[in-house]
């Protein structure tokens, strides 16, 4: 079998997605995400004019080779255009590969390890009786692990919390959006949030929060001390992570769980976090960190240091990429979790797909490939319109990370 063409599909059914098509002479195509939330059409530049020339001609099976060949062979290493692009790349060939063994993707990843995957989904309040309220809808449709995020006395808005009731989407049209931050503020605040849910809820759901990078290891070392008697799953990303060592700090001062990778683009992000076992749950996602064949070898690196995976899942992940880390997910040995963010209806529609959700678990199904389509006719009505991640700054003025 040979690649004979690609192409690169950008829509927005409701927010914007990079989708590329690899066709093959035998008539299979495969599909792969490449989107990067507020940089998309870098990605799409980088696929169409450098890599899918690359790729004609080439045996879709390689999937090894040409991962090799993306990375090693561009010379300039990494990032998360580079490894986007890859990955829709990698993602699309394993989508052929099982299209054309008539198999689920997952069988050709060690096949099942596990019935379904757990995933989490997002709870969020403009205050914390709605945040609860929201966790409470969340266990009733039947999930297992609720992630809550709550605005915060004295702040017009907060990371993850919908603004009039409206489904949390962070990337707007227009210039940046701009948000004010308070440490002291928040650390105040979010211990109260999880005394409510354990009270509200008991000890058996799985309960996450995400910092989004906003705090000093000493900071996330008090927060993660102050949840502890709410026993966490996990708190996410509590502060950046290109210095890998303040998560020594982190560790040495609590026992909550932590969570961190969504931005990593390869394991040598995450090699000293793992290996120091500094962290419990490795989040880097298919699309941003260069696809199934890379994680696959994260994952397997963090098996070794009882690292688990917990994948990124926003709706800037398109149904592919959920598509791509529920097969993940089924088969990785180490899964832990992974995050459900659902799409909007349209979005839906534009991506027909046969993964589905029961009881708290979700499943990809079991058509060959990745069980997840393209309707291009569809996209086609719901253009890209240039969108951006907001900014943050400190009360007074200081540019802090969103
Ligand atoms: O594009 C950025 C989002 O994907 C990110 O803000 C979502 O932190 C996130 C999460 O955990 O889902
Ligand atoms: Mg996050």
């Amino acid at each position: 079998m040979k690649i004979v063409n690609g192409s690169v599909n950008v829509c927005s059914p409701g927010r914007n997605f990079v989708t590329l098509k690899i066709e093959t002479d035998e008539g299979i195509y495969g599909l792969g995400d490449g989107t990067l939330n507020g940089r998309e059409l870098s990605v799409v530049s980088y696929l169409v004019e450098y890599v899918i020339p690359c790729l004609i001609g080439r045996d879709p099976f390689e999937t090894e080779d040409i991962w090799q060949y993306l990375y090693r062979g561009a010379y300039w290493r990494r990032g998360p255009v580079t490894m986007a692009a890859i990955a829709a790349v990698d993602v699309a060939l394993w989508d052929i590969k099982g299209k054309a063994l008539n198999t689920p993707v997952y069988n050709l990843l060690g096949g099942k390890s596990r019935n379904g995957v757990m995933v989490y989904a997002h709870a969020n309040g403009v205050d914390l009786g709605q945040t609860v309220e929201s966790a409470e809808q969340l266990i009733e449709r039947g999930y297992l692990a609720v992630r809550a995020q709550s605005g915060i006395p004295g702040l017009a808005s907060a990371y993850g919390v919908a603004q009039d009731g409206q489904t949390y989407e962070p990337a707007q049209k227009g210039l940046p959006a701009e948000s004010a931050w308070s440490t002291e503020k928040y650390l105040r605040h979010v211990p109260m949030l999880f005394a409510r849910l354990r009270d509200r809820f008991g000890d058996d759901v799985h309960l996450l929060h995400d910092c989004h990078h906003r705090l000093t290891p000493i900071e996330a070392a008090r927060l993660g001390r102050d949840l502890e008697p709410y026993r966490l799953f996990w708190m996410e990303d509590p502060t950046p992570a290109e210095q890998q060592e303040g998560y020594l700090q982190i560790r040495e001062h609590t026992t909550t769980p932590i969570a961190v990778g969504e931005v990593f683009n390869t394991v040598w992000d995450a090699e000293m976090l793992i290996r120091k076992q500094w962290i419990d749950y490795i989040r880097m996602s298919i699309v941003h960190a260069g696809g199934i064949t890379h994680l696959k070898k994260v994952a397997d690196f963090a098996d070794i240091y009882h690292v688990r995976t917990g994948c990124h899942g926003a709706t800037d992940l398109s149904p592919v990429t959920m598509a791509a880390s529920l097969h993940f997910g089924l088969a990785a040995h180490n899964f832990g979790i992974q995050e459900h963010m659902p799409h909007t209806a349209e979005t839906d529609e534009v991506f027909p797909h046969q993964y589905s959700f029961k009881e708290g678990y979700m499943h990809p199904g079991d058509e060959p490939g990745l069980g997840v389509d393209l309707n291009e006719e569809l996209a086609a009505k719901h253009p890209y319109q240039r969108a951006y991640l907001p900014i943050s700054r400190k009360l007074d003025g200081t540019l802090s990370d969103w």
